[in-house]
């Protein structure tokens, strides 16, 4: 498979920490996101969140960026591991504790289902720390149930557990 595709696509990728200093692993993590990317690096604000899936972990970071890559998705999950591993990432227990978490969650309009690779991320629709960063940049973009991600990260945030802390970039 070549590593690049003379064709742009535009990505949503979600990015989250919780072990070790939380803002220097995102920092890294854009710093090297920039790198990859065609043009700017598009960020949401960040948000501390409560562990969802396996509980007894720290809060997290989170936050969301859109970029354009010409990458095609699973060479783009192979440059994503790799900033992972950069970072110290050990994998362990699954929904457990990390430097690093990159997951893409959209790629253009497409629908990718490989064994090592959904997209749309199967699981972002239900989850506040990703919607909630996700509608700071794309709110009026539809979910799989026709409403807005503005709508659905307006119902997750009466839950709590997702606080704004800034922007970092
Ligand atoms: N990531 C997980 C599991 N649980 N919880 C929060 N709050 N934030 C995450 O990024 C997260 C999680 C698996 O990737
Ligand atoms: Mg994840
Ligand atoms: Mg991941």
């Amino acid at each position: 498979m070549r590593e690049t595709d003379p064709e742009m696509h535009t990505v949503y990728l979600s990015l989250g920490s919780n072990q070790g200093s939380r803002v220097r692993h995102l920092l890294g993590a854009l710093d090297e996101l920039h790198r990859m990317a065609v043009g700017p690096v598009v960020c949401s604000r960040v948000y501390e969140t409560r562990p969802v899936g396996y509980l007894r972990q720290p809060d997290f970071l989170n936050m969301v960026v859109r970029m354009q890559v010409a990458m095609r998705p699973l060479p783009l999950l192979g440059a994503l591991h790799a900033i992972e591993q950069r970072f110290g990432r050990v994998r362990e227990i699954r929904f457990g504790p990390r430097t690093l978490d990159l997951d893409i969650l959209l790629y253009d309009q497409e629908y990718i289902c490989f064994r090592t690779l959904q997209i749309p991320h199967p699981r972002m629709w239900t989850r506040g720390f990703v919607l909630i960063p996700l509608a700071d940049l794309a709110p009026g973009l539809r979910g799989p149930g026709g409403r807005t991600v503005r709508e659905m990260a307006d119902a997750m945030a009466k839950d709590g557990g997702v606080r704004d802390v800034g922007r970092i970039c």
